[in-house]
């Protein structure tokens, strides 16, 4: 272990000054993916970062929101929240556990039991309040030394932001200028709060937010997950922080040497496939940038899309072992044939597989909705008779000629 020298933990000659940090976020307990459970794939995922603590030593761990998919999360979701926290409170040298409520956390259901949680060195932050020092947490180690502290900023909704400006004297007119002052004006509050807990010794920040500059997956495959904070915020005060765990997009990465989103550690929708997922492992030292090392989970079970004409998905799903557990995607981008047929075939083969055909979607040109755009305004639909725009739609439903004949003769039938 390269860093054995710096971080022995708990015992004697523990060089202090220094903090060892897991950041991690956007667990998404209970989603399911296309309607399919993933409670197994999560406990896949708590088993790691269990050994990754075991194994790394973390001063903290920092879950950055969504811990949650849903703020009424199912009674199993939680039980695997609780389950998690009680291995890690039985851990011999267990880290300090800071967790903030993101967006889709409801801060209720989450902050319930955090007078309980606290008395196991786990602090849950599930709302930002006025009182800065609410969100600072201490980081200490066994001998109870300060190694620095955590500026815990859980996800502000947009009315919370407009108050917390207004709070601040920051009462401006427009709405997205207060939001984003009420932003800037807590981030620094919070974060010269954690400096005055720890002077001359390393902060981290938290928050659960989309900052300018970074990527959101493309959300195509699952529009509306990605809710609040649109317009993104500048990171402002956070740049001074000596590492920002950040949480919100479901992609890892990094926007600059200290501001870093750990990502979501399974994908969530079709649009993350191919992202590396995990966790990060982040050394800090007083005065020296951050030490960030990617912890990477693979996929309990892979996420497969496959986009292009009938064979070519085909042979895709050919090429997958039908005995390991696969999720996939269908897009059928081209091609003439029969859709119909070609989805039943499709379902036929399912039946028989490990592998699972979550999604299909027709995303074929679709020549009538391109005809019309290109058409002059003035006479758009006049251009064609009704019963051709019908029988040019039903063409592209991908239906069966007999099918598509019997709509027709249904339209026909009322007289059009
Ligand atoms: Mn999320």
């Amino acid at each position: 272990m390269i860093f054995s020298f710096f971080w022995t933990h708990a015992g004697a000659g523990a060089i202090l000054g220094g903090m060892k940090i897991i950041h991690t976020s956007d667990w998404h307990l209970g989603a399911r993916l296309h309607g399919q459970e993933r409670g197994a794939e999560h406990d896949v995922f708590l088993a790691w970062l269990l050994d990754a603590i075991r194994e790394e030593r973390p001063d903290a761990l920092l879950v950055s929101g969504d811990v949650f998919d849903v703020r009424q999360p199912a009674p199993a979701a939680q039980a695997r929240y609780y389950n998690f926290l009680a291995t890690l409170a039985t851990m011999e040298n267990r880290p300090k556990v800071v967790v903030t409520a993101g967006n889709h956390d409801s801060a209720a259901l989450l902050g319930a039991p955090k007078d309980l949680l606290k008395h196991l060195d786990i602090v849950v932050v599930p709302e930002a309040k006025e009182d800065p020092s609410q969100e600072v947490v201490p980081v200490r180690d066994a001998a109870g030394n300060l190694l620095g502290a955590v500026a815990a900023i859980p996800f502000i909704s947009e009315g919370d932001l407009s108050n917390l400006a207004r709070a601040a004297g920051l009462d401006l007119e427009d709405t997205v200028a207060r939001r984003a002052a009420g932003f800037e004006a807590h981030c620094r509050a919070v974060l010269e709060a954690a400096r005055a807990a720890a002077p001359g010794l390393p902060v981290a920040a938290m928050a659960h937010c989309f900052l300018t500059g970074a990527t959101p997956s493309d959300d195509r495959s699952e529009p509306g997950r990605l809710v609040g904070n649109l317009e993104g915020y500048a990171a402002g005060p956070l740049a001074e922080a000596d590492y920002v765990a950040l949480g919100h997009l479901h992609r890892r990465q990094t926007l600059s040497p200290t501001l870093w989103y750990s990502g979501s550690p399974l994908a969530m929708s079709f649009a993350e496939v191919g992202q590396t997922k995990g966790a990060l492992l982040v050394e800090l030292e007083p005065g020296k940038a951050p030490v960030v090392r990617e912890l990477t989970l693979s996929a309990p079970v892979p996420l497969v899309r496959l986009e292009g004409d009938t064979e070519v998905i085909r042979e895709g799903i050919r090429a997958l072992d039908p005995a390991h557990p696969a999720y996939v995607e269908v897009r059928v981008t081209k091609g003439e044939d029969d859709l119909a047929g070609f989805m039943a075939e499709l379902d036929a083969q399912a039946g028989t597989s490990a592998v699972q055909i979550l999604r299909r979607e027709n995303a074929r040109p679709r020549p009538l909705i391109e005809a019309l755009a290109e058409l002059p305004k003035e006479n758009t639909l006049r251009t064609y008779e009704p019963l051709e725009i019908a029988e040019m739609r039903l063409r592209e439903e991908g239906l069966t000629p007999e099918d598509q004949k019997l709509y027709l003769d249904m339209i026909r039938s009322l007289g059009i």
